[in-house]
Order: structure tokens, then sequence, then C-alpha cells
């Protein structure tokens, strides 16, 4: 009875933190359990939330990690150990379940005794970040998407990394038949082309499956590459058929479920942007992030449902957070400037959640500070680069908005180590606090 009781009163929400490849999702999961542990932790030596209202140090009774049979655990051990040894997490390659249950004490001593403690649980999944940009594949037909994708590369960013495979596709003998050396060979060549946009920073790379490898499951599937239009004017034309149905199979058996089963449970949205690529590589990189972003929202349902609607209507994202992810790679003077640029890189996505009455809000965040404020200079930062040394970087005040930054972006791309980790406790963040008060905000 007690445990049917605590089942009722245990609530559950889902989270989906929508970030492409590098942009902190497993860094951030490792941080919050690292930082709620420590805030649950009486004998804890630092409070280092201590603006996290809505989870007071002196209610929360346990933070910990809880098994669940949808998808394997998140290895939080694995990523702190791997911090531990000054190393970032690995690029994650599979999908994992991050349940973290909260239990606390109640407020008041008779509603204790009544109802018992107070259990939050937050469902958030890991995943590899290139599985993200083929969600919106699903609602494109074959022909469609690959007209799409070829005039994207025709203009920059992606025109001066697409020369290659462009020229490759245009001398191409379509006339060939079609088996899987004729295949692979056009395969390459465009996933050459994807590896490289990668690494310059672009962010709409399509299929994100031909960016991992196997046995990665996407990747096996998604191994297709789009055709010039003369191929795709004619309904009939085997190459056509042939990546037509690599396309459908693999929206069938991958994208949509992924979709699913994943994706589409979420009430809450933690938009996760690394807005420091697109300030080294310059105003058209800033601009295409923005385009993705616009894309990435179509593949979420958003909708604010009434009390009684929770019970039949289908799970809709009611709250989507913006956030900024490493801002400690920027001074903290010029930290209200990226806030402004991320506010204008989100603005065509919040316009549309604003139409559609959707609370959002816009947050920056380091889930774990690897930089120092510089003492006698308020617009530097230093660092310690992997191979040791101690870098000290000087910065011109941020673009508020994209197309203040010049063409060919000015500040520093920092590869930072992270910090000496012994112990979760020596854990910093910046406004994660804020990010989880954000969250708990809605709890029910
Ligand atoms: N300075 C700083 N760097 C960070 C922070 N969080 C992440 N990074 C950097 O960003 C990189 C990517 O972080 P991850 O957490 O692995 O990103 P991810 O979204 O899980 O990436 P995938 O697993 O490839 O999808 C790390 O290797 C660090 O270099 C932060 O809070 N501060
Ligand atoms: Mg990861």
């Amino acid at each position: 009875m007690k445990k049917h009781l605590t089942n009722l009163l245990t609530s559950e929400r889902h989270i989906i933190i929508t970030g492409l490849s590098r942009s902190g999702k497993s860094t951030l999961l490792t941080s919050v359990m690292a930082q709620l542990s420590e805030h649950a932790n009486p004998a804890g030596e630092m409070n280092r939330l201590p603006f996290l209202t809505r989870i007071p140090a002196n209610r929360l009774l346990s933070a910990r990690l809880v098994e669940s049979d949808e998808a394997p655990n998140f290895d939080f051990a694995a990523n702190l150990a791997q911090l531990q040894q000054r190393q970032w997490p690995q690029a994650t390659t599979r999908i994992s379940q991050f349940t973290l249950e909260l239990t606390l004490k109640r407020p008041h001593a008779w509603q204790q005794r009544l109802l018992g403690d107070e259990i939050h649980r937050f469902i958030i999944y890991d995943y590899p970040g290139e599985w993200l940009m083929d969600l919106s594949l699903a609602d494109l037909s074959y022909s469609d998407w690959s007209a799409h994708v070829l005039a994207q590369q025709t203009s920059e960013p992606q025109l001066s990394h697409a020369q290659s495979w462009l020229a490759m596709l245009n001398g191409f003998d379509f006339d060939l038949p079609v088996n899987s050396l004729y295949s692979d060979h056009l395969l390459h060549s465009y996933q050459h082309y994807l590896q490289s946009a990668k690494c310059a920073g672009i962010s709409r790379l399509q299929p994100g499956a031909l960016l991992l490898t196997p046995p990665d499951p996407a990747h096996l599937l998604g191994r297709f590459c789009p055709l010039p239009a003369k191929v795709l004017a004619q309904p009939n034309h085997p190459w056509l058929l042939h990546f037509q149905q690599r396309y459908q199979d693999y929206l069938e058996s991958w994208v949509k479920p992924l979709r699913d089963t994943y994706f589409r449970r979420a009430q809450q949205q933690i938009v996760l942007l690394d807005l420091f690529e697109g300030l080294a590589f310059g105003r058209a990189y800033l601009a295409e992030m923005q385009e993705s972003l616009n894309h990435l929202m179509s593949s979420f349902i958003y909708g604010k449902r009434r009390w009684y609607e929770k019970l039949h209507k289908h799970v809709s994202i009611e709250q989507v957070i913006f956030v900024a992810s490493k801002c400690d790679l920027v001074p903290l003077s010029q930290q209200p400037r990226l806030l402004s640029l991320l506010k204008h890189v989100s603005q065509g996505a919040s316009q549309q959640l604003k139409a559609q009455q959707i609370a959002f809000d816009h947050l920056l965040l380091s889930a774990l500070v690897a930089t120092k404020p510089d003492a006698d200079n308020p617009q530097a930062l230093r660092y310690k680069h992997p191979d040791g040394s101690t870098h000290q970087v000087e910065f011109d005040p941020i673009p508020e908005r994209i197309h203040d930054l010049s063409e060919q972006g000015v500040y520093p791309l920092i590869h930072c180590l992270p910090p000496i980790i012994h112990q979760a406790s020596d854990f910093r963040t910046m406004h994660l606090d804020q990010l989880l008060n954000r969250i708990m905000g809605e709890a029910s």
C-alpha cells in the first residue's frame, strides 16, 4: 500500500537535451550528478549550488541514478573517472538513460508523517549528437531532402568544403549499374565532405549517420547521399530508386523508432548550443547554426496541456530552455553580450515557441569551469592547454548579433584541459543552480 502511494506521489518527467555533437551533453549530465550528490551530502565541505532554492540542501536526502529497462544506464562513474584523469568525456557512441531520483524531506512534519518523502524522477537521455540531425528527415521525401542539401552546398559556409564532392558527383556516370562498388564510391566522397565540414564547425550535416563509425546502428543503416537534379527528374532512374529505398529503410528502421521511443516523450527541452565554433569560424557559421536550430525545432511537438488533458493527450514539450554551454570560455565581463548573442541565434526558434504560447528562457551555463579570470585584465582568461602550458587570451567584445561578427570570425577556439578533479566536490560550475531551478520550477 505504502509502495503504491509512493509511486502515486512520485513526480516523473522526461527532459530532452537537444544538443549537437560536442555541445556538452555528457559533461552536463556528469556535472549534474556530481553536484547534486554533493548537495545531498550533509558532511559536504562546501555547497556549490547556493542558489538552488528549488532543492534546498537541508531537505535533499539523496540524489541517485536509478536503473531502467529501456536503455543502458548513463555511465556516471566512467565519465567522472575520465575527468579525474584530466580528460574530457569520450564522444558518446550509444544511447544511455540518466534517471535521476531526488528524495526530499517534506517542508512540514505533518506532511512528512502523512505522505512520506517527496520523490522527483527526471529521465534524460545521452546520445551521440549526430543522431539529432537526422530526426528532421522523417518529414521529407528523399528527393526533397536531396535537392535541399545540394542547394545548401552552393553557398558558404558549405561550398568551400563541398568542392571535390560536387566535382565527383557532377562527373559521375549515372548510366553505370547500381552496385556496392560504385555506390560506396559516391558515399565515401560525400562522407569526406561531411567530415571536413564538421571539423570546420558546420552544424547541419545529413545524414549524421555517415559521421559515425561502425558498429553505430545509425551508421550501418544511413548509407545514402544526395543525387543531382538530372537523376531526381527521372522517377524510375535506378540510382534514384536505390537511394530512395535506403533512405526509406533508414527512416522506418531507425529515425522514426528513435524519435518516438526517446525524443518525443519529453515535457521539457534544454536546447544546448556551443556558440564558440561559430564565433571562431565567422558569421556564415553562426547563421547556419541559427538555421539548423529552426529546422531542429520542427522535429519536436510543442503544446501546452491543461491539467485534465495530461491524462489522455500525447506528451508535448511545454517548456524550453535555450542554453549556451561552456560559458567559462569567455570572461565574466563578456557574459551579458554572450547572452544577447544566444537570444539572437535562437530568435527564429523562440518566435515559433511564442506563437504556440510555449514558455521559453535563455541561460548561460558552464557545466565544468576550466578557465580562470585574469586578475589584471577583466577582458582576459587563463587556461591550461592540453600540452600542459598555461595560456592567456584577451577578448574583443563578443558580438551581440550575428551580423556584428566579421566574415572570418576573430575569436579563438580554446582547447583547454579540464580542471583537476579528485572528487565530486571539486566540480565548479556556472549557473547550474539556475538551470536546475528552472527545471524544478514546473514541478507538480
Ligand atoms: N570549458 C568548457 N568546456 C566544456 C564544457 N563542457 C564541455 N566542454 C568541452 O566540450 C567538449 C564536448 O563535450 P561533451 O560533453 O563530450 O559533448 P557531447 O554533447 O556529449 O558530445 P557527443 O557525445 O559527441 O554528442 C568537451 O570535450 C570539452 O572540450 C564546459 O563546461 N566548459
Ligand atoms: Mg556525449
